[in-house]
C-alpha cells in the first residue's frame, strides 16, 4: 500500500492577428481516455517545438487500438477521465531503451494507491513501486477516485530527469452529484456539466492547462547516451508548453497529423454568458504567471478540493476573483471565466441601435430582468494600413512565411467575426520558443457569435 499524501504594442497585435485566424480549430472537451482500467507504457519518441527543433522524450503511451488515441509515446501522457467513486487501474510497463538503465513509475497525488497487484518483478522504488525496463514486467497502480478535480500524474522515478523527459499527464475525476443548475440557460447554450458536487460550478465548456518546460540540453544528452552527465541543477528551460505544444502550435486541431506525438491543443472558445471552466496544471518546475484577458476568473478549486467553508454543501463560497494565477509546480486549480461585455456598454450582438434584441440570444441574468440594449453599435477599428499584410497568408509555415494561397475549402479568415483574447503568460521570455518571438504559453480564447457553432 502506497499513500502520497494588455496589450501589446502594434507590431505584436499584428503578428497575432495574422498567426491567429489562420485554421483555428477546437473542441470544447478536455481530450483523453474514459475509462476505469489504463493500460501505459513508457516509451521513447520525438516531439516538434515552433522553431523547427525535434526533441527527443520520454512519454506514456495508451495502446488499446481504439480511435482518438496514439499507439505511441504522446507528451504529455494521456488525460486519463474517470467519474467519483470509480476503483481506476493502471497498468505500466517500461519500454524505453534499456540502454538508459531507467526504471519508471507514476506517483498520483491525492490519490491512496495500491501496487499490489503488480507482477513480481517490479522494483520497489523511493516513492512507489518501478517498471524496469525490460517491456515485460508491470506495476499495477490501484486507487479509488473518491473525490472529483483536477489533478497531475508524472513519474515518481527520478522526477527531476523523468518529468522533464516527459513522463507527466493530468488525471481528471467527474464528479457523480445529479445536480441540476438552477441557473439560466440559453438558446445556444449547450446543457450545464460539474465540475464539484454543486450547482455554482457548473459550466458549459472545459479546456485543460496543463503547463511544463523543456531544457533541450538535457534531452540531448539524454540522446546521446551521456545521462551520467545530466545536471538537473543546472537546468535552462527555453520551451514552455501548454498541454505540450507552444504557440502558435497549439492553436492547430487536437491529433492534428503534424503533431504524431503532441495530440493536444489549446483553444477555448466561448459564446457570451456561457461559463468556461479551465482546469490547471502546473506540471513541471517553475512558476508561471497565467493571465486571462478579457474577464476576471474565479477559481474554485485547488488540488482537487473545492474552495468551501463546510466541505462542499456551500459550494466553492471560498473561490477568489484574479486576471493571473500563478501555476504552481505540483498544484492543480479549476476556474470559471466568463464574458458578459457587461460594463462596455456596447451591444455585443451586432445590432444596430434601437433594434430589438436578438431572439433567443438576449441575456437573462438570475435575478430575472433582461440585459440592457445599450443602442450602441459595437465599434469595429480598422487596422492600420501599416499593419497590415495584402493577400493571402498562409504559406504552410507555422511562422509567417512567404505569402501563399489558401487551400481549396478553407472557410477564410475568422470568418465568424470573433473576439479573440490573448492568454498568456506575464514572464515575458515564456512567450517565446527557444529565443524566437512569440512562441511558448500563448493563446486565445474565442469569443464566438452566438450563431457560430463550437464544437
Ligand atoms: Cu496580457
Amino acid at each position: 500500500m502506497y499513500k502520497i499524501l494588455k496589450r501589446k504594442g502594434g507590431l505584436f497585435l499584428a503578428l497575432m492577428t495574422v498567426l491567429l485566424l489562420w485554421g483555428v480549430q477546437a473542441q470544447a472537451v478536455v481530450d483523453g481516455i474514459e475509462g476505469t482500467t489504463f493500460n501505459l507504457v513508457a516509451m521513447q519518441d520525438y516531439i516538434s517545438a515552433p522553431d523547427g527543433d525535434s526533441i527527443l522524450m520520454w512519454g506514456y503511451a495508451h495502446n488499446d487500438g481504439n480511435p482518438g488515441t496514439l499507439d505511441r509515446m504522446q507528451y504529455p501522457g494521456p488525460t486519463l477521465i474517470v467519474s467519483q467513486g470509480d476503483t481506476v487501474t493502471v497498468n505500466l510497463t517500461n519500454q524505453l531503451p534499456p540502454a538508459h538503465g531507467q526504471n519508471v513509475s507514476i506517483v498520483f497525488p491525492g490519490q491512496v494507491v495500491d501496487t499490489s497487484g503488480s507482477s513480481a518483478g517490479a522494483v520497489d522504488g523511493a516513492l512507489t513501486k518501478e517498471a524496469p525496463p525490460d517491456g515485460l514486467n508491470f506495476v499495477s497502480y490501484q486507487f479509488e477516485a473518491t473525490h472529483p478535480g483536477t489533478y497531475v500524474y508524472r513519474s515518481g522515478t527520478r522526477p527531476d530527469l523523468q518529468v522533464e523527459m516527459g513522463l507527466v499527464g493530468a488525471l481528471i475525476v467527474r464528479p457523480t452529484g445529479g445536480v441540476t443548475p438552477p441557473l439560466e440557460s440559453r438558446a445556444y447554450s449547450p446543457p450545464f456539466k460539474l465540475a464539484y458536487n454543486h450547482a455554482d460550478t457548473a459550466y458549459h465548456y472545459e479546456y485543460l492547462y496543463l503547463f511544463t518546460e523543456v531544457d533541450v540540453n538535457i534531452h540531448r544528452l539524454v540522446e546521446d547516451g551521456r545521462i551520467a552527465e545530466v545536471d538537473t541543477t543546472v537546468w535552462f528551460p527555453v520551451h514552455w508548453f501548454v498541454n505540450g505544444r507552444a504557440f502558435p502550435d497549439l492553436l492547430q486541431a487536437p491529433f492534428h497529423p503534424f503533431f504524431p506525438t503532441q495530440p493536444y491543443n489549446c483553444v477555448p472558445q466561448t459564446h457570451p454568458f456561457e461559463t468556461v471552466l479551465i482546469r490547471v496544471i502546473g506540471a513541471g518546475r517553475q512558476l508561471h504567471p497565467m493571465h486571462y484577458h478579457g474577464a476576471d476568473f474565479s477559481v474554485i478549486a485547488v488540488d482537487g478540493r473545492m474552495l468551501s467553508s463546510d466541505g462542499g454543501a456551500a459550494g466553492p463560497d471560498l473561490a477568489w476573483q484574479a486576471s493571473t494565477i500563478n501555476f504552481t509546480p505540483g498544484q492543480t486549480a479549476d476556474f470559471l471565466w466568463e464574458w458578459t461585455g457587461a460594463e462596455i456598454g456596447y451591444d455585443i450582438y451586432d445590432h444596430a441601435p434601437g433594434d430589438a434584441p436578438l431572439v433567443g440570444y438576449e441575456y437573462t441574468p438570475d435575478n430575472g430582468g433582461t440585459y440592457p440594449d445599450h443602442t450602441v453599435n459595437f465599434p469595429v477599428i480598422l487596422a492600420e494600413r501599416d499593419d497590415l499584410a495584402f493577400g493571402q497568408f498562409w504559406s504552410g509555415s507555422p511562422f509567417l512565411g512567404a505569402m501563399g494561397d489558401l487551400p481549396p475549402d478553407h472557410p477564410g479568415l475568422n470568418s465568424g467575426g470573433a473576439y479573440f483574447f490573448p492568454w498568456h503568460s506575464h514572464s515575458e521570455k515564456e512567450l517565446t520558443s527557444n529565443d524566437v518571438f512569440p512562441g511558448g504559453a500563448l493563446t486565445f480564447i474565442i469569443l464566438q457569435h452566438p450563431t457560430t457553432p463550437i464544437p
